[in-house]
């Protein structure tokens, strides 16, 4: 490709189609319905506070959490872009506490769709980054249990991504062949291809974590940190997954969300957050790991969830700094 060339994500997408001879095409239709919510989303986030959607919208989700108007319209949103797309079997939200059966295998269900409609949705009413994170995986031929369907490995993702709303918005891709950086051209309505191949720093002194928190954190973290601190680190964090991921991914530096009195096994949810934004960080050349209370840790895409609202601690970023964080937890044998 010439780099005058103007690329957009569904032309981006259909190339790489095209390189497997025999491709049905289903994939590609799932990820321009992505692309279609994506576009739907960010102009209601543009037009929140005009449309008076921000705010609470009453209802709690599966967490416990107030759900924000936006959530739910974003939500919907998103259920309605994919629910039309013939190859899906299952989708599941973040809001819902049961996966959505769209079809049977037999009627031509081949694919699966995690999301998370809005992370980050407490920045909403400030006008900080939001973002929609989604994991597209394949639908095991003869599994017939939804959640069974979803309980894979973040491994056995087929495509990962996130739509940062920020000061513009942005759609960074993963199909497992690299990470590709797509921007909102709100002139013509198109998402283009802005950086091929991004790669993340292989380190970068600013480590992300909601350090008010750090009393009941592992002993092994803090003393990560009072390492970094006495290491001229710097401090990022916006508490927006998808804003502090794509911070790291783009800068280099380290995200954590260590184990916490209030979250002992962890705050992220390991199919909505964690397995995606792992795999895109693995793709640029990063790394992802799952870690607990004591200590121990292993590859976070190799976690084998047993139910789709599972939660899970975990570190990533820069493959330098991520060591970092593990040299100072304790030795587990
Ligand atoms: P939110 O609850 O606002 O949706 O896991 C969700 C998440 O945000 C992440 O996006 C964010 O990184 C984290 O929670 C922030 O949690 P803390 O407020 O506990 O730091």
């Amino acid at each position: 490709m010439a780099d005058h060339n103007l690329v957009s994500l569904e032309s981006h997408i259909l190339r790489g189609e095209a390189l497997h001879p025999g491709s049905s095409g289903d994939f590609t239709w799932i990820l321009s319905a992505l692309s279609l919510a994506a576009k739907v989303i960010a102009a209601k986030v543009r037009r929140a506070r005009i449309e008076d959607v921000l705010g609470a919208g009453g209802a709690t989700n599966v967490h416990g959490e107030t759900q924000q108007k936006l959530d739910i319209i974003a939500n919907e949103v998103l259920m309605a872009c994919l629910g039309d797309r013939p190859s899906l079997s299952v989708v599941a939200s973040e809001e819902h506490e049961e996966p959505t059966i769209l079809r049977l295998e037999s009627d031509g269900g081949k694919y699966c769709v995690i999301f998370d409609p809005l992370d980050g949705s407490s920045n909403l009413d400030v006008c900080a980054g939001v973002g929609t994170i989604f994991s597209i995986l394949r639908h095991e031929p003869g599994v017939l249990d939804p959640v069974a369907a979803l309980c894979q490995p973040g491994i056995r993702q087929l495509a990962a991504g996130y739509i940062l709303y920020g000061s513009s918005t942005v759609f960074v891709l993963t199909t497992g062949n690299g990470v590709d950086l797509f921007a909102l051209d709100p002139s013509i309505g198109s998402f283009v291809l802005v950086t091929p191949n991004i790669r993340i720093p292989a380190r970068g002194r600013t480590y992300s974590v909601n350090e008010a928190y750090s009393l009941t954190f592992p002993e092994g973290i803090r003393r990560y940190l009072a390492w970094a601190h006495g290491h001229g680190y710097s401090s990022r964090y916006i508490g927006s997954m998808v804003a502090d991921v794509h911070r790291t991914l783009l800068n280099g530096g380290v995200f954590l969300y260590p184990p916490t009195a209030a979250h002992p096994g962890g705050k992220l949810r390991l199919l909505y957050e964690g397995n995606p934004m792992g795999m895109i960080i693995e793709q640029a050349g990063g790394r992802a790991v799952a870690i607990d209370g004591e200590g121990r840790f292993g590859p976070l895409l190799e976690v084998s969830p047993t139910t789709i609202h599972q939660r899970i601690s975990a570190v990533l970023g820069s493959p330098q700094e991520v060591a970092a964080v593990l040299a100072h937890l304790p030795r587990v044998d």
